[in-house]
């Protein structure tokens, strides 16, 4: 998609000096549409934007404005997230369905108007609206200005590479099952590379994803986790990548040899081809991570990695397997976690909170419902299962609850009551308590403009301990510390990490342990904290943080578009 360019006005002095950098505005349209797609033999019809699957590749630079025409041309109502992307002065582009916005209807249109302004990196955007983004994502890259280089030597060529989970049956289907008899829904039938499962599935052999590379070259892959349920180990036989960006924002590099990707996260990692041809064809491959106690997808995607050699068939080498770290392999990923630290140099300084204004403690993770009179339910115990934060299982309200905050009309949307701490105190990584039962609400933590926040996740072991990937919309965190069993705010405080901690938009509270994480509060509107799983965020481990105005002008939210949807 080209798209038109025109030249961006320095019309809006209610945008800060960042915003106003010389930048192109790009258009694109979205048409939502339905198309037969054909994986694993077998047919059926799925959501896509524009017929793509997956869907249309963005690529602008940083300080470009993207203007985005979103057309809703199916049955099933639809948002788009610019997943990762800041929103600063611009929450009503975000798109989580009943937190921004209201749903774009069948026939109805919504223009998403924001700029990425300030970053640069590996980000991707997705439907934000019931599972229609196991389908519905693409990848967002940001490349820096003209003339600004990367941190790291120049790759030959750049791959994008997004990870995904297909289901033979609707996905739709899948999780309107799981909510109405209470259980754990159906399974995945694949994870894909790009959209294709590879060889290693039935029926399946032609739908692989090639890389052909030069020996002596490297690459850059902008890997992103867009699978609906389920974190991943990524690895390629024979070969260590170097990490060099996670979440759109630099790090240190460093070497390794499998990643792990949760849902939401993405990871920029050169891929050195090695010097000479080697007398072999190389599969990269990923798997899952899995902690949670229900079933799971237990089967590997994987794609090739081909040595580019005119004088020579590939397809007669010897296919190597990458050695994909276990299943449940923690050690591996926690080590992954620790080598993650940010640049924090002068050039990508860490803006970590160094003082802290408000403290929260939110414990995380499965609870259940009660099964409704005269049915039964397939959840622990015949009741249904729930997830929720600090108990509270959040329930989406029925208009836009940026609107009704924006409009000072919150009575009978939400509440902003959201408990600061547990609501009552058991140990979180120990015995569960007898009563799992969650509270449902539409809660929100209210915030003044600027406040600068450390927030605690603590895992919990009702229905299980868990890896639970949590994502916050319109700012990055830094992940300052983490451990496993409880929290001990006497003692973990002492080896956080201010000095430099990764900044992320996704990071995994490790199963059975906690993370702690800082933020500034200095961008006004209504941003929904979950879990990237999306079966989690579907029983309600979510959460919305309300930040106000600022006094400044360039610290208000503005008015929302005119074709804002209504509900
Ligand atoms: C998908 O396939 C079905 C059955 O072959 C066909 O009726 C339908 O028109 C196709 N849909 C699209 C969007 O091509
Ligand atoms: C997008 O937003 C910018 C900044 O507010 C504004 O100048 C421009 O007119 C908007 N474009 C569209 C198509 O709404
Ligand atoms: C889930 O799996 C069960 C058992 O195989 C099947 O009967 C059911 O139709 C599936 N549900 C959906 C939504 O595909
Ligand atoms: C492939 O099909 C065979 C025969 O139907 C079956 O035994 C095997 O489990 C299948 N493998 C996978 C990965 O689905
Ligand atoms: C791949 O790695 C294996 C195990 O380390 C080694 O035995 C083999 O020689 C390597 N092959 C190539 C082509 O690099
Ligand atoms: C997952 O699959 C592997 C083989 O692919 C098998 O060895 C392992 O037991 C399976 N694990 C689970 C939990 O199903
Ligand atoms: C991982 O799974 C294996 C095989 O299922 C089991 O023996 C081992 O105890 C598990 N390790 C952890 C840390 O859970
Ligand atoms: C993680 O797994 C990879 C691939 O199996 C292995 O090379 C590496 O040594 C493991 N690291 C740790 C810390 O277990
Ligand atoms: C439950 O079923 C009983 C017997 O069939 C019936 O009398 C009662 O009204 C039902 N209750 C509800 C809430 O539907
Ligand atoms: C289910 O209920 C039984 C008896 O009421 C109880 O002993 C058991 O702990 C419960 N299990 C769960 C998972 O809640
Ligand atoms: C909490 O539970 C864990 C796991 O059973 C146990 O090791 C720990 O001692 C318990 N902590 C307290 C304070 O009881
Ligand atoms: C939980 O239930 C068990 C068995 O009914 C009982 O012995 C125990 O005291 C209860 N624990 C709490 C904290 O209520
Ligand atoms: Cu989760």
């Amino acid at each position: 998609m080209g798209g038109v360019r025109t030249f961006l006005l320095a019309a809006c002095i209610l945008f800060s000096s960042a915003q106003l950098s010389a930048g192109v505005t790009r258009h694109y349209k979205f048409d939502i549409t339905l198309r037969n797609a054909t994986r694993l033999c077998t047919t059926k019809s799925i959501v896509t934007v524009n017929g793509q699957f997956p869907g249309p590749r963005i690529v602008v630079r940083e300080g470009d404005r993207l203007v985005v025409k979103v057309v809703n041309h199916v049955r099933s109502d639809i948002t788009i997230h610019w997943h990762g992307i800041r929103q600063v002065q611009s929450g009503w582009a975000d798109g989580p369905e009943y937190i921004t916005q209201c749903p774009i209807r069948t026939g109805q249109s919504y223009v998403y108007n924001f700029t990425t302004a300030g970053q640069r990196g590996t980000l991707w955007w997705h439907a934000h609206a019931s599972w229609l983004r196991a389908t519905v994502y693409g990848s967002l890259v940001i490349l820096p200005k003209r003339g600004v280089p990367y941190p790291f030597a120049r790759p030959y060529k750049e791959v994008p590479i997004i990870l995904g989970e297909w289901f033979n049956a609707d996905p739709e289907a899948v999780i309107a099952q799981a909510l109405r008899t209470g259980g754990g829904p159906n399974v995945s039938d694949a994870y894909t590379i790009n959209g294709l499962p590879g060889p290693l599935y039935n029926c399946s052999g032609k739908d692989t994803f090639k890389l052909k590379v030069k020996p002596g070259k490297t690459y850059l892959l902008r890997l992103i986790n867009a699978a609906l349920n389920d974190e991943l180990f990524f690895g390629i036989a024979n070969h260590t990548v170097t990490v060099v960006e996670t979440d759109a924002s630099y790090v240190k590099p460093f070497d390794a040899e499998a990643l792990v990707i949760t849902p939401g996260q993405t990871a920029n990692v050169l891929l050195h081809a090695k010097p000479t041809f080697p007398n072999a064809a190389f599969l990269f491959a990923a798997r899952p991570y899995a902690t949670g106690q229900g079933t799971f997808d237990n089967t590997t995607t994987a794609g090739v990695l081909e040595y580019h050699n005119p004088n020579r068939a590939s397809t007669k080498l010897p296919l190597l397997r990458p050695a994909l770290p276990s299943l449940n392999d923690t050690a591996n990923v926690t080590n992954f976690a620790s080598k993650l630290r940010s640049l924090a140099d002068d050039r990508y300084p860490s803006d970590v909170p160094r003082t802290v204004d408000r403290r929260f403690y939110f414990t995380i993770g499965l609870g259940t419902d009660p099964c409704p009179t005269n049915r039964t339910c397939q959840g622990p115990n015949g009741t249904k299962f729930a997830a929720s934060v600090n108990n509270a299982s959040f329930v989406f309200p029925s208009t836009a609850l940026l609107q009704a905050h924006y409009y000072s009309q919150s009575n009978g949307v939400y509440t902003t009551d959201f408990p600061d701490i547990p609501p009552f105190p058991f140990n979180y990584t120990g015995t569960p308590p007898n009563n799992t039962f969650v509270s449902k609400g539409t809660k929100v933590v209210v915030l003044p403009f600027n406040t600068s926040v450390e927030l605690v996740l603590q895992d919990t072991s009702i229905q299980g301990i868990e890896n639970h990937p949590m994502h916050f919309h319109g700012h990055n965190f830094h992940v300052v510390g983490q451990g496993f069993g409880n929290y001990d705010p006497v003692t973990d405080p002492c080896n956080f990490n201010l000095v430099d901690p990764v900044e992320k938009n996704t990071a995994g509270v490790p199963v059975g342990g906690w993370l702690a994480i800082r933020f500034r509060a200095d961008n006004p509107g209504a941003w929904l904290m979950h879990c990237h799983i999306d079966l989690h965020l579907s029983w309600g481990l979510k959460m919305v943080w309300v930040v106000n105005d600022g006094p400044l002008p360039n610290q208000k939210l503005p008015p929302p578009p005119s074709d804002l949807p209504r509900c």
